[in-house]
């Protein structure tokens, strides 16, 4: 992997991040394909619909099902989703800790219970590597251990001193496993935890910077604190991460977060938000959200935002898509999430146009002007 730091402007960067699957202009937001799939669209709207460079999987939801081994025998993610540019997979730790009745972390990992059949499973930092080395991700998340806001002192301590332990064993057995002519494709990145706390942010960060990880992701964070400290943390934390590799903001979050922490140095994100808020009938424009629920859109000609060039908007009137959303007719997921997406990436491209040019705080001017 390569990233080349290409403009800053002020905190804001642009960037190109090379993997073996795809070249990835930055900022950049990756679409989440939980379980392979980016939830209503396919290969083919990711790449020739959509030009999405990279998108997202999750290790856990993928070992549970259909089993990383399959995914593996099918040509890994890659060969099994048939799109064919970057897959970054989240390592499971934060799907263990969300999505299962109980998880419990000791000193060598994570026990958890499948959401799907109740199962008992343990993930080490090692175990989520050969996971990821099977699903033949491009960029791998090591295992990271999270605690339930708000959490006293002494957990958020024993939690950033674990998730340097493992991050230590999971860059050794990383490179040990390179050095053998395995994982030659693949990335790893660390995700440096500590809360809403400053000096257990500054410690994790300090520490996970030291080691030889191709990128660092702030994870931690959009887990229901206000967003101006997750803004303030953003803030205190970039200025620790190395300048030339890739930074990455887990799980974040509405147009506002991407702007505010494009601004404060961020390079990557990733969200359900615009895929599951499509799904309800939340759509994001120029001028805001727009519920296609509400009552005066079912004899709207207009498209979802007359200023958007997307798939949707191009082809489709606010009255049929009300109409799609009220029959619950499935159609209306594909066509509601290419537009959101669409929006997002597009909002993106705006950004790194603007950083390029120097005139990023113009461009925040004018993003919230429009919403006004
Ligand atoms: N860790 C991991 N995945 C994540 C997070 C994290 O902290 C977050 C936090 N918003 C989202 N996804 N491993
Ligand atoms: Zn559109």
């Amino acid at each position: 992997m390569h990233f080349d730091l290409e403009a800053t402007d002020g905190h804001a960067r642009a960037g190109t991040l090379t993997t073996a699957h795809s070249t990835i202009q930055t900022p950049v937001f990756m679409p989440v394909g939980t379980v392979g799939s980016v939830k209503s669209l396919d290969a083919h709207d990711m790449t020739d619909i959509l030009d999405a460079k990279i998108i997202l999987g999750n290790t856990y939801h993928l070992y549970l099902r259909p089993g990383d081994e399959v995914v593996h025998t099918m040509g890994g993610l890659h060969g099994f989703t048939q799109y064919d540019r970057s897959f970054l997979t989240d390592s499971g730790g934060f799907q263990a800790f969300s999505l299962s009745d109980i998880s419990k972390a000791d000193k060598d990992g994570i026990t958890f219970k499948s959401h799907i059949d109740g199962s008992t499973h343990y993930f080490t930092p090692e175990k989520v590597l050969d996971i990821q080395g099977n699903l033949g991700s491009d960029i791998m998340m090591i295992l990271d251990d999270l605690v339930a806001l708000p959490a006293t002192k002494e957990r958020i301590a024993l939690s950033i001193e674990r998730t340097t332990q493992w991050a230590k064993r999971s860059i050794l057995y990383h490179r040990a496993n390179q050095a053998q002519g395995k994982a030659q494709e693949q990335n790893i990145f660390a995700i440096i935890q500590g809360g809403t706390d400053p000096e257990f942010r500054r410690i994790s960060a300090t520490q996970l910077c030291e080691m030889d990880f191709d990128g660092f992701a702030i994870g931690g964070l959009s887990v229901g604190e206000p967003n101006q400290a997750m803004y303030d943390t953003v803030e205190l934390t970039t200025p620790l991460m190395p300048t030339h590799k890739p930074r990455y903001l887990m799980g974040v979050g509405t147009p506002e977060d991407l702007v505010e922490n494009v601004k404060r140095g961020v390079d990557m994100f990733d969200c359900v938000m615009p895929t599951r808020n499509a799904r309800n009938g939340t759509l994001f424009t120029s001028f805001g959200k727009l519920n296609i629920k509400a009552a005066r859109f079912q004899t709207d000609e207009l498209p979802i935002d007359p200023a958007c060039d997307c798939f949707t908007c191009k082809r489709y009137s606010r009255s049929y898509l009300s109409h799609l959303y009220r029959a619950r007719e499935l159609t209306f997921f594909r066509l509601a999430s290419l537009h959101n997406l669409h929006y997002y990436l597009g909002l993106m491209k705006q950004m790194r146009q603007a950083i390029l040019v120097g005139k990023f705080e113009g461009f925040y001017r004018e993003f919230y002007a429009k919403r006004a």
